[in-house]
C-alpha cells in the first residue's frame, strides 16, 4: 500500500493519529496534505455509520485506501447524549466554554458524573469493502474546566483511574488511554 489517507478535518484528531503511526512503515497522509472543497454530510445515526460515510467519501474522491473517525462524548447527566451529535452540541453554544460549563452545571444539578468517549474508525480499502474498529473509554466529568491541551470536550473529561482531565495530559499520555488510540491500535494490528 503506497499511501493511507486519514480523512479528517479535525487538527486535534490528526495530531493524535499521526503520533500513533510514527515509526511505522505506513505512509499516512491527511486532509492537511490534500485539497478538497466538498465534504460529506454526516447523516448517520451512529458512530460507525458516520465513520463509513466519511471513509467512503474519501476513498471515492482520492481513490486511495482511506479511514475516518467518528467520535463523541456520552454524558450520564444528559441521558448519555450528545453522543453522535457531539460536534453539533458544541457548536450550538456561542463558545466551547459555554458548552462545557453547561455540562458541568447539569452534572452538579443531577449528581450524575459518569461519561464516556467513543470512537468508530472505518477503513475503506475498496469500493464496498469497509472494516470498522471501535474504542471506548469511561470516566467522569470534572467539576471545573481544566487544562490547555487536547480539543473539544477534553478539558472536562477525567478518565477512570486518573485525576487529570485529558486536556491536562500530553498527547503522548492521552494516546496511552484514549478511545481513539484503542480503535487505531486495532487498525494498526489489522495492517500488521
Ligand atoms: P472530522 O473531520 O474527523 O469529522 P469532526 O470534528 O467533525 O472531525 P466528529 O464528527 O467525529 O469530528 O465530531 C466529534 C466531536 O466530538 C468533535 O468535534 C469533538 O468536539 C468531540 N470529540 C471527539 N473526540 C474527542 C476527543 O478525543 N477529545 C475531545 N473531544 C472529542
Amino acid at each position: 500500500m503506497e499511501k493511507l489517507l486519514f480523512f479528517s478535518q479535525n487538527c486535534g484528531k490528526i495530531s493524535e493519529v499521526q503520533k500513533l503511526f510514527k515509526g511505522l512503515s505506513i505512509n499516512l497522509i491527511s486532509l492537511k496534505d490534500l485539497d478538497i472543497k466538498n465534504q460529506p454530510n454526516e447523516t448517520g445515526k451512529s458512530f460507525p455509520e458516520n465513520a463509513r460515510i466519511k471513509s467512503m467519501f474519501g476513498y471515492k474522491h482520492f481513490n486511495i485506501p482511506c479511514f475516518a473517525d467518528d467520535s463523541g462524548i456520552c454524558v450520564e447527566a444528559l441521558d448519555w447524549k450528545p453522543g453522535v451529535l457531539s460536534k453539533n452540541y458544541l457548536e450550538s453554544f456561542e463558545t466551547n466554554v459555554d458548552c462545557l460549563k453547561n455540562i458541568i452545571n447539569q452534572v452538579k444539578q443531577t449528581g450524575k458524573k459518569k461519561a464516556l468517549f467513543k470512537t468508530s474508525i472505518c477503513l475503506t480499502l475498496k469500493e464496498n469493502y469497509h472494516i470498522v474498529f471501535e474504542g471506548k473509554i469511561e470516566g467522569e466529568i470534572s467539576s471545573n474546566i481544566i487544562g490547555g491541551g487536547g480539543f473539544g470536550y477534553d478539558p472536562i473529561f477525567i478518565p477512570k483511574g486518573h485525576n487529570e482531565t485529558f486536556a491536562e495530559m500530553s498527547t503522548y499520555r492521552k494516546n496511552l488511554l484514549s478511545h481513539r488510540s484503542i480503535a487505531i491500535s486495532k487498525l494498526i494490528n489489522f495492517f500488521s
